[in-house]
Order: structure tokens, then sequence, then C-alpha cells
């Protein structure tokens, strides 16, 4: 895959451009604001593209002297030589070490959802290790490994805050803000003052499963469709101490909804905005890649993880942490508002991964 930035005066502009340049072969990871030299804030998309269209739409056109040609294939036909012969290496160097129970450990942990690229680091970092010649030591490495790996984003209530959730439909995106709204207004050390917004209009009912929450708690909230309304919202309610936005849910896949919804995060307001990234933790792992590239073009700061009851298999969970190292900062552990929301720890999930480990 190949990256390329794209700049226009806003984050739809940027991406038409590279659509315009590619089709639809390019998947969105990132979009920030930047600042020209005459002061003009500008827009940045960065978009990925397979290698072949890239060369195809990027250098079609620039003719390259012959000799130059010549030599760039000789490089590329060494490389790829080169490539070969250290995959080779490496697993010749694991198959002599990789016996009876370190294939066993190995297997498991993979069994429970954590990629064998994850694993073969740890592994490849304990040869010449006495840690291989034992399973429970081993096991208790990959543990500590993991939980070294993982990030947990601390509560801090010092600033105020404007606090975004974005997510897959149905995650649990408007129950947990529910849920957050009472934490911070009712339940903390002292009562801060919540506001929601709503920015979903595509939803039938959007605004009312909101305002219900809101009206049972008596916090104010609002609903606006477009960004004006957005900064006009936020200047609104600059006197609250937490203001909850909540989003239309999206598949990763409707680059229309995140592109709007990267209009919103974008938007040049006083505070900062934290996104936050719902995810259930009955995920699929072939989802994740899917959601990671697709959502991380909203700039995330964190990750709320939703439906912890519903499953006992977090490995799948771990690995898009373990992977992606996005800091955790609440879990969502059933239906009920405000209690089944719990802050984000390394022990609570840990503990799940390991009673299933030992499940087998
Ligand atoms: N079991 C369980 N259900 C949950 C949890 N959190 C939310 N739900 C349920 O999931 C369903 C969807 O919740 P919503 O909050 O509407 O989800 P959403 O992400 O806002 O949905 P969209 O706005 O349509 O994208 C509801 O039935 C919630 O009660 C949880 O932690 N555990
Ligand atoms: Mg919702």
């Amino acid at each position: 895959m190949m990256h390329e930035t794209f700049v226009a005066s806003d984050p739809k502009s940027a991406y038409e451009q590279a659509v315009e340049k590619y089709g639809g072969g390019v998947t969105l990871i990132a979009a920030k604001q930047i600042k020209h030299d005459d002061g003009k804030l500008l827009c940045e998309v960065t978009i990925t593209v397979e290698e072949d269209l890239f060369i195809e739409k990027s250098l079609a056109g620039t003719p390259m002297p012959a000799k130059e040609e010549e030599e760039d294939a000789l490089l590329l036909a060494e490389l790829s030589e080169l490539k070969k012969q250290l995959s080779v290496m490496k697993s010749e160097m694991f198959a002599e070490d990789e016996a009876g129970s370190i294939q066993k450990i190995k297997a498991l942990f993979i069994k429970k959802g954590i990629a064998k690229r994850w694993l073969d680091d740890v592994f490849a970092a304990l040869i010449g290790s006495n840690i291989l010649d034992d399973e429970r030591l081993l096991v208790s490495y990959i543990l500590e490994e993991i939980d070294e790996s993982l990030r947990v984003q601390e509560e801090n209530m010092d600033d105020q805050k404007v606090i975004m959730l974005v997510g897959p439909t149905g995650v649990g995106k408007t129950t947990t803000i529910a849920k957050l709204a009472a934490r911070y207004a009712y339940l903390m050390d002292k009562p801060y003052k919540v506001a929601l917004l709503n920015l979903d209009s595509y939803k039938v009912g959007a605004y009312e499963q909101l305002a219900h929450y809101a009206d049972i708690m008596q916090i104010e909230h609002l609903t606006v469709d477009n960004t004006d309304a957005f900064m006009d919202g936020l200047e609104l309610l600059k006197a609250y101490d937490v203001i909850l936005v909540d989003t239309a849910g999206m598949s990763p896949y409707d680059t229309q909804k995140l592109i709007k919804t990267v209009e919103f995060v974008q938007t040049d307001t006083p505070r900062n905005i934290e996104v936050n990234l719902v995810l259930s933790a009955t995920v699929k792992y072939e989802d994740m890649d899917d959601i990671y590239n697709n959502f991380s073009f909203l700039n995330l700061n964190s990750l709320i993880i939703t439906k912890f009851d519903e499953t006992k298999y977090l490995g799948t969970l771990l690995n898009f942490m373990l992977l992606y190292k996005i800091p955790m900062s609440y879990f969502a552990i059933g239906q009920e508002v405000p209690d089944d929301l719990l802050v984000a720890s390394k022990e609570y999930l840990l503990e799940r991964f390991i009673g299933d480990l030992d499940e087998g």
C-alpha cells in the first residue's frame, strides 16, 4: 500500500481529489488541519492506495530514462531476493526452536484471537532464553507483554471537555452517552455541568432517544445537523464542564457519513474534541482492520468498549489494542443506565481473558 496526501480547503474536497485521481480504490486513514503560509486553515487528507494503482496513476506519463528504469528493475529484483532469503532464515530459526510446548502455547493464544505476527515478535525476543523451557513461565511472560502493550486513558476532569462518540451502528453509543452523562453529573466526587449534543440526523428517533435520557436526568441537550450549527451549539454550551456529542452510527465503508463526521471533528472549536471510537466486545476478527483503517480517519483519541456482557471471548479485542495501540477509556457491561459502566482497566480485561485461556 502507498500513502498520499491531498490538501484542500475542507476534508471533502481533499478526499474528492483523491477519488478523482484514483477512482474508488482509496482508503482514508487520516485527516488534519494545517496552517498555510498565508495563515489560511487547510485540510490535509491522507489516503492509502494499492501500489499498482499508485504507480499507474502517479508515474504514468513521466517516462524514465531507459538506464534508470533498468537499474530500478535490478534493485527491485535484488530486494525481493533478499526478502525471500530473510523469510527462509526466519522460519529455519523458528523451526529449530519451536518444538512442542512453544508451538502449543502459541497455538493457544492464536486460537484465542491474538495475531500471529504479534506473537512472532514476542517469541523472537525470547530466542535463547530459558523462559521458553517452561510453559507456565511462558504464558505469564506473554500475559505480561500484553499488559505492558495495553494503554489506558486516565479519566481526567481537570479541564472542560467535548467528548464525541463515533462508531459502527448499534454498538451502544447513545446508551453509553447516557451512562457517561449520569456519571459526570451525579456519580463522581463532585457534580459536573453536563450537556448533550446530537449530530445524528440520519436515524429516525435518534433525537428522541437522546432527549429521553436527557429529560430523565434533567440535562441540557441540543441537536444540530451542520458544522455552523455545531459551532453555535458549542458556543451556547460553553459554560458546561462536559459536552457529550452523539453521532450517527456508520458502517466503516460509508465514506460519505465518515466525511460528514470528519467535518464536525475538524470544526475550529475553542475546546479540543476528544474522539472516542465505540466498539462492541463482540466485534468480528475479520472486521477489525477495516474498522480501524476507516475510523482512524477521525483522529481517534481513545476507545470505549461495550457489550462485555455479551461475550466471554476477548482475544479479538485485545488483539485490536495490541496492534493499534489506542488507549481504552470506558467499558460498558450491560444495558442498564447508568450502572453498567466501568472506567477502563487492564486488570478487568486481562482477568476475563485469562478466564477464557484457562478454559482451553
Ligand atoms: N448487552 C448490552 N447491550 C448494550 C450495551 N450497550 C448498549 N446496549 C444495547 O445496544 C442497543 C443499541 O444501543 P444504542 O445506544 O442505541 O446504540 P447506538 O450505537 O447509539 O446505535 P446507532 O445510533 O443506531 O448507531 C440497545 O438495545 C442498547 O440497550 C451493553 O454494554 N451491553
Ligand atoms: Mg445512537
